[in-house]
């Protein structure tokens, strides 16, 4: 089918849409210029994200770990939101029932106007205290490498979700509520192949909702959607908003 004929299918289903989830991954900040992790921009002195986001890498060599995030973090201050992420502000404001998740840390979500939206592996803009565990924002750049807690002097760390971590559980508790709930679910720039989040279209197809994706290349969840676009988020997702 023509994209058009698709574009305007999707746009049906979100103006009819009383409640409406947003999932989005890493593809939707490529825009703002945030490399990917699987893509080929996603590597950092040839390490990869799997090897580095883990909690035995940072018992092993936290200064390493932090390397890692101040530059993630150097680069990421330089970012804005782009139309794919105003748009899903615009969406946010439109529709009477709506929840956005993200997988995304880098934030970019929060700075184009989102509230409503949980971002189930952290901010890259948190740290936690490794000893009383508290959570702040902070925007140091570069972090002074080891960070240590104003409170308690313990180590501090990112405040987020690695592999081999379970999510919070309150984000994984309004996610299920969302995906439940949602006659609409959007899945826009994600490969798929980091659970939970990779198994929550298949969530909303059996809670009956209809599940459009958007993304540049095919993924494992395209057989599973009701339609698959093809294209730029920063293009595509601003079209979906147009008058159907
Ligand atoms: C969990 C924070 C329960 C880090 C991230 C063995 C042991 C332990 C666990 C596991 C295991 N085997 C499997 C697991 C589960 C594991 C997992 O799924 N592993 C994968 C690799 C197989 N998951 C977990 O560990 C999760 N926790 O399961 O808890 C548990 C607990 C204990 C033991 C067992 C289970 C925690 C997962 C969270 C990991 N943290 N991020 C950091 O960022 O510093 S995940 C990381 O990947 C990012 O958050 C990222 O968002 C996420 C997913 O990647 P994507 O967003 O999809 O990005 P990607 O680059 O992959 O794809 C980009 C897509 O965009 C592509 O499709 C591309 O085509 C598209 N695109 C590009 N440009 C554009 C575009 N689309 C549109 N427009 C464009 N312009
Ligand atoms: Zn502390």
């Amino acid at each position: 089918m023509a994209p058009g004929s698709d574009l305007g299918i999707v746009r049906r289903q979100l103006s009819a849409a009383r409640s409406i989830t947003v999932l989005t991954g890493a593809g939707i900040s490529a825009d703002s210029g945030v490399p990917t992790f699987r893509g080929t921009d996603g590597l950092w002195k040839n390490f990869r994200a799997e090897d580095l986001a883990t909690p035995k890498a940072f018992e092993r060599d936290p200064r390493l770990v932090w390397e890692w995030y101040n530059w993630r973090r150097e680069l990421i201050a330089t970012k804005q939101p782009n139309p794919a992420h105003k748009a899903i502000v615009e969406l946010e404001r439109r529709s009477p029932d709506f929840w956005l998740i993200t997988q995304n840390v880098d934030g970019l979500h929060r700075d184009a106007g989102s509230q409503k939206v949980s971002e189930i592996h952290g901010n890259i803009w948190k740290v936690r205290c490794t000893g009383c565990g508290v959570v702040e924002n902070n925007r140091d750049m570069p972090i002074a490498i080891l960070p240590s807690c104003a409170h308690c002097g313990s180590l501090l760390r990112p405040h987020i979700v690695w592999f081999g971590e379970s999510l919070f559980a309150d984000d994984l508790d309004c996610c299920a509520s969302a995906l439940n709930r949602c006659d609409v679910l959007l899945v826009i720039g994600t490969s798929g192949v980091v659970y939970p989040a990779a198994g929550f279209a298949s969530v909303a197809k059996e809670a009956g909702a209809f599940v459009a994706e958007i993304n540049l290349d095919p993924t494992p969840q395209s057989a599973l959607v009701d339609i698959s676009l093809q294209g730029r988020a920063k293009d595509l997702v601003p079209l979906l908003l147009e008058p159907v």
